[in-house]
């Protein structure tokens, strides 16, 4: 598709000369200014996060809450077979009624941070009616959080959305800029005070991939058309909400959750392969970036078209990031930007299906984002992991990965693990745990993993100690620790 390179590639161009000054910057001095350091304990070097380092976990209102029944995925699960292991949301881990007792734990175990979403279907039943008990509920948690030092990331939008607006098109209708816009600034007028860290989106790409190409998730559409009609009202909800929470607060930091991938060529050598890979990362990475940025929907999302309330409107970079892909040139399947894609067979693997563990594919993703010049937040990191045995190791690896963009001049400012307690994995139900509480959902027990005493070891530290790494992952010192 040769009519993707020029625009592409012409906002690659900046970002890739920032990118180069950030490793020149980093090569030219031995030790980072004023950020993380590094100090030698025992022959190994401890890694050092800046001071104010924010450590704390993400979760979504519909994998928590329970009995959200007012938007469009409680009909979805259900409907037979859409939820993998034959679950629905249900109770999920209660947060309705008891959120407080895990924000509790999370700052028993030293998070200073939480990201958590508001569900639009609770605060606007209908199209025109605000429900102020759930607004003053999202107030109790909101000021649960300050009252236990934790600082609050909120989402406004994380894959949901109530029936009313599904029955009208949902993202499709392009009636959605306004009303995403009104419901923003509902929120603000109502929580602006509890709250100045927002993502207006999260994982835009993932909910167009699985809702509009894959039809997993619902609206269960198969139509790249719709995909990108979506794709562009996401761009305006989020430019419009953007300014909207701007005026309404002037300390406001607002971006989006980006789910963002490393696309690599299968075979190096090959051509084809790079140019499949390099397609992904545009498609999948850059597009939607580039389009809050410099305010441009470029090719196959739209026609060089300039959105300019769009331009800007990011103020910091949420990075959510999971793994890698391998990506070979396929010519069978146009449907999938002619890439194959699979999981790097010489690698680890967390539990089936779910991919490649890669900490370096972490790093390279910080590195990347630092040539947008924004202040960076990793706004989810985290690996399904039923039995808890890889999440310490993961956990160290890619606390590692971040300390060591940090220090090469990279603004990373906060770390949320995905997640705190084991939640509602959309299409998967709970056959895929990724808390670091462990919940039996039927008497709403919890257990802490032992990753969570890891965690909190590292979050109380700010640091990953020699003595930390020998104590949970000995087998990974090397690799993480000089
Ligand atoms: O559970 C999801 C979350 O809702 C969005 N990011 C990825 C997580 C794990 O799949």
């Amino acid at each position: 598709m040769p009519s993707l390179s020029p625009p592409c590639l012409r906002g690659l161009h900046a970002v890739s000369l920032r990118v180069l000054c950030v490793r020149l910057a980093a090569s030219a001095v031995s030790k980072p200014v004023s950020r993380g350091g590094n100090i030698l304990t025992n022959d190994r070097a401890t890694l050092r996060f800046p001071e104010d380092f924010l450590w704390g976990t993400a979760t979504s209102s519909h994998q928590v809450e329970g009995h959200n029944t007012n938007n469009d995925w409680w009909a979805w699960e259900q409907l037979p077979g859409k939820i993998s292991d034959g679950t629905t949301s249900g109770p999920t881990a209660d947060w309705w009624q008891r959120a407080e007792e895990d924000f509790d734990r999370a700052a028993a175990l030293g998070q200073n941070t939480l990201r958590l979403s508001l569900e639009w279907s609770r605060i606007q039943p209908q199209e025109g009616e605000w429900d102020e008990a759930a607004l003053g509920r999202y107030r109790q948690m909101l000021q649960g959080l300050l009252d236990r030092g934790i600082t609050p990331m909120v989402t406004l939008h994380h894959f949901t959305n109530p029936l009313w607006l599904a029955e009208k098109g949902g993202w499709e209708n392009p009636e959605v800029v306004p009303l995403f816009d009104r419901y923003a600034s509902k929120v603000v007028e109502e929580l602006g005070d509890l709250c100045s860290l927002w993502c207006t989106l999260n994982e835009p790409l993932i909910y167009i991939v699985f809702g509009y190409i894959y039809g997993t998730w619902p609206p269960g559409v198969h139509d790249l058309l719709r995909g990108i009609r979506v794709f562009r009202n996401m761009v305006r909800a989020h430019a419009r909400a953007y300014h909207t929470i701007h005026r309404l607060q002037a300390d406001a930091q607002v971006s989006i959750a980006r789910h963002l991938r490393i696309f690599d060529p299968a075979n190096r050598e090959s051509q084809a392969d790079r140019w499949a890979a390099r397609l992904l990362e545009y498609v999948f990475n850059d597009a939607f970036l580039g389009a809050v940025t410099n305010g441009r929907i470029d090719p196959p999302f739209g026609f060089w078209e300039v959105i300019p309330q769009a331009i800007d409107s990011l103020d910091y970079i949420g990075v959510n990031y999971y793994s890698r892909d391998m990506v070979a040139f396929d010519i069978t399947q146009p449907a999938s930007f002619f890439a194959r894609r699979f999981a790097n067979p010489d690698s680890e693997f967390s539990m089936e299906g779910w991919g490649e563990v890669y900490p370096e594919g972490l790093y390279r993703i910080l590195v990347e984002m630092s040539g947008y010049g924004k202040p960076l937040y990793i706004t989810e990191v985290g690996i399904p992991d039923n039995t808890d045995q890889q999440r310490p190791s993961f956990i160290l690896s890619h606390a590692a990965a971040t300390h060591r963009a940090i220090q090469e001049g990279v603004p990373v400012k906060g770390f949320y693990f995905w997640s705190l307690v084991d939640n509602f994995e959309w299409a998967e139900g709970y056959s895929a745990r990724f808390g670091l509480i462990d919940v039996d959902f039927e008497p709403q027990a919890r257990k802490l993993k032992e990753s969570a005493r890891l965690y909190a070891e590292i979050a109380k530290a700010n640091a990953i100690t020699p003595e930390i790494v020998e104590k949970w992952a000995p087998e990974i010192i090397d690799q993480i620790l000089e």
